[in-house]
């Protein structure tokens, strides 16, 4: 089907969105069509494997998950690297299955890891389904989130 008619024949109830929310000064509602119009596309071939079903090669196409969240403007003093540091992404799917990024993990200035937040997978779009992280520099599946509903930014207080 192309795209045109799938979109054509979905009413905005169908489509999936997630919530940039937490500490930021912008939370934000997101389609995977505004994260596919809002900022440049990246792309990444995979491999990473599960722990009960083997491995799994998979292209995904989004916007870099930092770049997302940077126009949410987290609660951090952005000039200051030490600032940065203590915040944690937390990412959540439809069924509940959650994960944790450290901020650093995908900052410029640490890991500068191209996480993703996927609009499409394996050549179709993911408007229907929901955004999925992707997390290049994982060997093990389990932060790949599907149907992500939630990006929560905190900074996490000393000795949490
Ligand atoms: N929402 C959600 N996403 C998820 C999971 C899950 O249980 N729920 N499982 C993860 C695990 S453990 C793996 S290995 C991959 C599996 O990706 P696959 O669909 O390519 O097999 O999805 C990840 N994403
Ligand atoms: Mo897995």
């Amino acid at each position: 089907m192309s795209r045109l008619r799938a979109q054509s024949r979905t009413s905005p109830a169908q489509l999936a969105s997630l919530a940039v929310l937490g500490d930021v000064d912008r939370p934000a509602t997101l389609t995977v069509d505004d994260l596919r119009t809002g900022w440049e596309q990246h792309r990444a071939e995979v491999m990473f494997e599960c722990a009960t079903s083997g491995p799994r090669r998979h292209r995904f196409e989004g916007p870099l998950l930092r770049e997302v969240v940077l126009d949410s403007h987290p609660l951090f003093d952005a000039r200051r690297r030490k600032d940065r540091s203590r915040f944690v992404l937390s990412v959540t799917g439809g069924d509940g299955h959650h994960t944790v990024l450290a901020w650093a993990e995908v900052d410029a200035d640490f890991g500068n890891a191209p996480v993703l937040l996927a609009t499409r997978m394996d050549g179709e779009d993911l408007d229907m389904a929901g955004s999925q992280l992707v997390v290049p520099v994982d060997r093990c599946g389990a932060r790949y989130i599907s149907a992500i509903t939630r990006v929560r930014v905190r900074a996490l207080p000393k000795d949490a």
